[in-house]
């Protein structure tokens, strides 16, 4: 694979000491995740406003757990891609380097990556919306599961029109706004407030390089946008970051 790199980001590569890379449901397509928008995006065959918010939860709970059983199904079976995998080497390359991302799958984990800010929860994840204590079964007699003190299970995941989780959403702007490169990767730039990383970060002065298959919402602002595979761009990139930092493989 060819890719171009301009002279400035060869620079940013070589002197850049803070990065952070913000992953949508393109980072994990490779992997056999579906993400939201694309072909066989999920929300095609199911509509974001009926599944992915609390209200539709309450009105159709047995609806909304068999749609997530249905996705905690897929990716109890797949694995992280090499894109995966280049990004948690990465974070060895910088003296600073923060993972954000807006999938609930737990690819980026299970890749090795240790510090992961997950903007939307965690599919693997149940909560009580009685008690609040978290649950991990991955089986249940019912659907939809209670909790032991009778209350209702609820995947951990943040639905539209909820609250980020307070720590994850301060912690994605901070580091956005202090860093040197951004990576946005795999998202459509749609979903706010994570949609908002990377024009912060380029406000704040920050080279932002993009990795898609298509055009998004934010190509226009970024300072360098790749065309292609995820699991293909990202290990090239860390080829030439550590060629240009003399780093060996
Ligand atoms: C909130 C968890 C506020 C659940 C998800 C009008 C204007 C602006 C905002 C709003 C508005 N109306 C409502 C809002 C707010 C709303 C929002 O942004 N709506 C959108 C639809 C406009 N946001 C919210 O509600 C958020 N909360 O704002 O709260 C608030 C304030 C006060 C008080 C109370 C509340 C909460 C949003 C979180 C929703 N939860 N997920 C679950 O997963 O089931 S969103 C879900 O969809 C994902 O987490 C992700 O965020 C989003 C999917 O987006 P992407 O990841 O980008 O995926 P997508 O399929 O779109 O794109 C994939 C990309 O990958 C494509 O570009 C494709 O080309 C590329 N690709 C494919 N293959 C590859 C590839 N790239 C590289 N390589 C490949 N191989
Ligand atoms: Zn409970």
């Amino acid at each position: 694979m060819a890719i171009d790199f301009s002279e400035r980001f060869e620079r940013v590569l070589a002197d850049a000491k803070t990065v952070v890379v913000s992953t949508g449901a393109g980072i994990s397509a490779e992997s056999g995740v579906p993400t939201f928008r694309g072909e066989d995006g999920l929300w095609k065959k199911f509509r974001a406003e009926e599944l992915a918010t609390f209200e539709a939860f309450q009105a159709n709970p047995r609806i909304v757990w068999e749609w997530y059983s249905y996705r905690r199904e897929i990716i109890n079976k797949i694995k992280p891609n090499p894109g995966h995998y280049a990004v948690a080497e990465m974070a060895g390359l910088f003296d600073n380097f923060h993972i954000i991302t807006q999938n609930v799958d737990g690819l980026h984990k299970l890749a090795g990556s240790e510090d992961v800010v997950e903007l939307h929860g965690n599919i693997k994840r149940n909560l009580c919306v009685d008690c609040g204590k978290m649950n991990y079964d991955e089986e249940f007699e019912a659907i939809p599961p209670l909790c032991s003190c009778g209350g209702r299970l609820r995947p951990d995941v943040v639905w539209f029109g909820e609250m980020l989780p307070a720590g994850a959403i301060e912690r994605a702007f901070k580091v956005s706004k202090s860093c040197d490169l951004l990576f946005t990767v795999g998202t459509s730039g749609i979903v706010q407030p994570a949609a908002s990383l990377p024009p912060t970060a380029k406000q704040h002065g920050a080279f932002v390089v993009e990795i898609n298959i298509e055009p998004t919402e934010l190509t226009f602002i970024v300072d360098q946008h790749f065309r292609g595979n995820s699991g293909e761009i990202l290990p090239f990139i860390v080829r030439k970051i550590k060629e240009i930092r003399g780093i060996k493989s």
